[in-house]
């Protein structure tokens, strides 16, 4: 096929409204909670006393200060995890806070941490386990999906905006050894119908799971894929069963590293937009476990992951398991802060500001100074079919640079294949691939005068909606 031809093709795929919503989302926090954070496990087998739920100092406010203080600008929360266990009274089963003491059997954990993200000015979503370990009506068909609809109908409907809703596919035996095969598709239409800007993650078609729990994430992270994608990633974590794999804290495999490259969509017949998340633990577990209290994530640990991830063309959801108290642990809290502090400092103070900047070829509509603002109303593009540029930005003075931030404007699709940043005297200082949403170039800090950005390949011509230089 004809270079143009396929470039253009590639490039008709754009993102949805709430898919771009989500995506500035970037950074936010997933919150596992339930009765497992009594017995001590990772997946409960449903047969737990509700009477062990008992969060005697919870506060979602404790939550949401916490996640805002890391930067971060949503909450998921596991409604249900596995073990069947509603943190909300739900009318359709007694597995519920309301059976628990926690408030007097009066609260709702979902209640207040949907109240609490809105007053804090984060979204809010939710995680509701299709497999039901306590369920009785698990196993037969409709009348479990029955009773999944009707809890999503509750979530959905009583608690306000939702950004999220985040489908496992984990997929074992319930109560009587029956396995059920989920109606996806009735789920899908009951979310699109209830809370059309709400992104279906994972075993749905907005989010795409990138393919590991460890924090791992691809080089290039396409986010037009082919349409295939978003079922053998279903299919691949509902067969996610065993123990083992509890934490599925392998690599990304080669096999699976090439996910969008022209090489792999050319034959493709349907493609789309289906962007990455990183979704992983600041701990070893989903859940709390005194003994990890000194085994949260270090703070370089915790930056290289957000920079592979938020800077690496994904949004990163970072768990944080509550305590029995119903808080989060000093040492989680100290942590989140830290990491908030080092990336408010990092990109204070965008130097671009002070400097010119000239481009090698730009429409005329859409000059290299569009760069200057987020957004993307005003963007800077070359003409269609120059698919290499130039972008040179010429310091006042020397000035000491660590990182440059380059975001495409994905509503015209994601089109840079590499791009290169180099110096007044040539010399490379970063080589990358793909851009997508953002990329964060982090070096070597180093002093220029001169740094030069050179999109070496894109698809049909590139386009760039902001430019940062740290
Ligand atoms: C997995 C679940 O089995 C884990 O317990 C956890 O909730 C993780 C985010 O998804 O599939």
């Amino acid at each position: 096929m004809e270079l143009d031809q396929l470039d253009r093709r590639l490039v008709s795929v754009v993102p949805h409204q709430r898919q771009l919503l989500w995506q500035e989302m970037e950074f936010y926090a997933f919150v596992h909670f339930t009765v497992n954070t009594y017995t001590g496990r990772e997946w409960g087998d449903g047969s737990e006393e509700e009477s062990i739920f008992n969060p005697t100092a919870f506060d979602a406010a404790q939550w949401v200060d916490a996640v805002k203080s890391a930067g971060m600008k949503a909450l998921i929360l596991t409604c249900k995890h596995h073990d069947g266990f509603c943190l909300w009274p739900s009318k359709y089963t007694g597995h519920t806070v309301a059976k628990s003491p926690f408030r007097n059997g009066r609260g709702d954990i979902v209640r207040e941490v949907a109240d609490a993200c809105r007053a804090g000015g984060i979204r809010f979503g939710v995680y509701l386990s299709p497999w039901d370990r306590n369920n009785p009506s698990y196993g037969y068909g409709k009348a479990y999906d029955d009773y999944f609809v009707n809890q999503l109908t509750e979530l959905l409907t009583n608690y306000g905006p939702i950004c999220s809703v985040w489908l496992d596919g984990a997929c074992g035996e319930g109560k009587n050894g029956k396995k059920q095969l989920y109606d996806w598709s009735r789920y899908y239409e009951t979310v699109r119908r209830l809370q059309p800007e709400a992104c279906l993650h994972i075993c749905g078609p907005d989010v795409r799971w990138c393919g590991n729990e460890a924090g791992d994430t691809r080089p290039s992270e396409w986010s037009v894929v082919p349409k295939r994608t978003s079922e053998t990633e279903k299919i691949a974590s509902q067969s996610q069963q065993s123990d083992d794999d509890l934490f599925r804290q392998r690599k990304i495999t080669a096999g699976d590293q090439d996910l969008g490259s022209r090489a792999v969509l050319e034959n493709e017949p349907d493609l789309i937009w289906y962007p990455a998340e990183v979704d992983t633990s600041i701990r070893p577990g989903w859940f709390y476990h005194p003994e990890e209290d000194d085994k949260v994530r270090s703070l370089n640990e915790l930056l290289h992951i957000y920079y592979n991830s938020v800077g690496g063309n994904a949004c990163l959801l970072l768990n944080i398991p509550p305590a029995p108290n119903g808080l989060f642990h000093p040492n989680d809290v100290r942590r989140l802060q830290e990491l908030g502090n080092t990336l408010r400092d990092t990109f204070a103070v965008n130097l671009l500001e002070g400097a010119s900047l000239t481009a090698s070829c730009q429409e005329e509509a859409h000059g290299v100074n569009d760069v200057r603002q987020k957004g993307y109303d005003r963007f800077y593009k070359a003409p269609d079919g120059i698919r290499q540029a130039e972008i040179t930005i010429q310091f006042p003075e020397p000035t000491e640079v660590s990182h440059v931030v380059l975001q495409e404007n994905i509503c015209l699709s994601q089109r840079i294949e590499s791009f290169e940043l180099r110096d007044e005297a040539d010399r490379l200082l970063y080589r990358g691939t793909t851009v997508g949403y953002k990329r964060i170039a982090a070096f070597p800090k180093t002093k220029l005068q001169t740094l030069r950005v050179l999109i070496t390949d894109s698809r049909l011509c590139p386009t760039l909606s902001f430019m940062g230089v740290y």
